[in-house]
């Protein structure tokens, strides 16, 4: 029985090991490091410019990390908890650094999330997520409308994410700043950054445009892996 038992738990863990990439198999914890882009910074050429592509991570998204380590770098034991922990117990942090990790943790957080879900091809989910969409948020189109009209309303500086609770059920959620439904104990299966350095560059002003073309560069496949990972209780940010 041991033997089975042990066998059909391996055969498990290998089975989530396929189900869940390894950028969010785990939430990273202090050093934090900036992982490349998972694809050239064309890819979302003609939609996303490379140059954006390129300031956005190389920059913005590095200084978000740099930021971080430098708060944890001044000790505590909180930085050695994954990010996703982190983020779910800001009250819990010396009250010096709380914001420091609140914008900069967040920033590390949804970027990480951001870059992971992009790089595809737009089109429609499939499974299970095509139908939860169905169930939960009125279907693809209707969901691509509301999500792109909360984008819009965002003042200043926010995201736009669809969360995933661990019994499948998505919302709708706008966040100002770098702030992230992990602080609310929340994971985010899709979201998009409506800073205006996520497009300004060829969309100047014009955020409902790169708000519907951001669609054209969605990655729905990785979108759905997500999906499988927060059901099985795996996705991490
Ligand atoms: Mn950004």
């Amino acid at each position: 029985m041991l033997n089975r038992r042990h066998v059909l738990t391996g055969l498990g863990a290998v089975a989530a090991a396929r189900v869940v990439g390894p950028a969010y198999a785990q939430a990273p914890a202090a050093p934090f490091k900036l992982d490349p882009l998972p694809y050239p910074a064309n890819k979302n050429e003609p939609h996303i410019d490379a140059q954006t592509m390129e300031i956005h991570h190389d920059r913005h998204h590095a200084a978000y990390v740099n930021n971080l380590n430098t708060a944890a770098a001044q000790g505590g034991d909180w930085a050695a908890k994954p990010l996703h922990e982190i983020l779910g117990n800001l009250n819990a942090l010396p009250d010096n650094i709380r914001t420091l990790v609140r914008n900069n943790g967040g920033g590390h957080a949804n970027h990480s999330m951001f870059w992971q879900i992009m790089g595809g091809s737009g089109g429609e989910p499939a499974g299970e997520l095509k139908s939860a969409i169905a169930r939960d948020l009125g279907g693809v189109q209707k969901m691509q409308d509301d999500f792109n009209a909360a984008g819009g309303r965002v003042f200043g500086s926010g995201w736009v994410f669809v969360t995933v609770a661990p019994d499948g059920k998505l919302a709708l959620v706008s966040k100002p700043n770098q702030d992230s439904p992990l602080m609310d104990g929340q994971r985010a299966l899709l979201g998009n950054d409506v800073w205006e350095h996520a497009y300004y560059l060829k969309y100047q002003n014009r955020r409902p445009d790169y708000l519907k073309a951001w669609w054209n560069v969605v990655n729905w496949q990785k979108i759905g892996e997500r999906y499988a990972a927060a059901k099985a209780g795996q996705l991490t940010i």
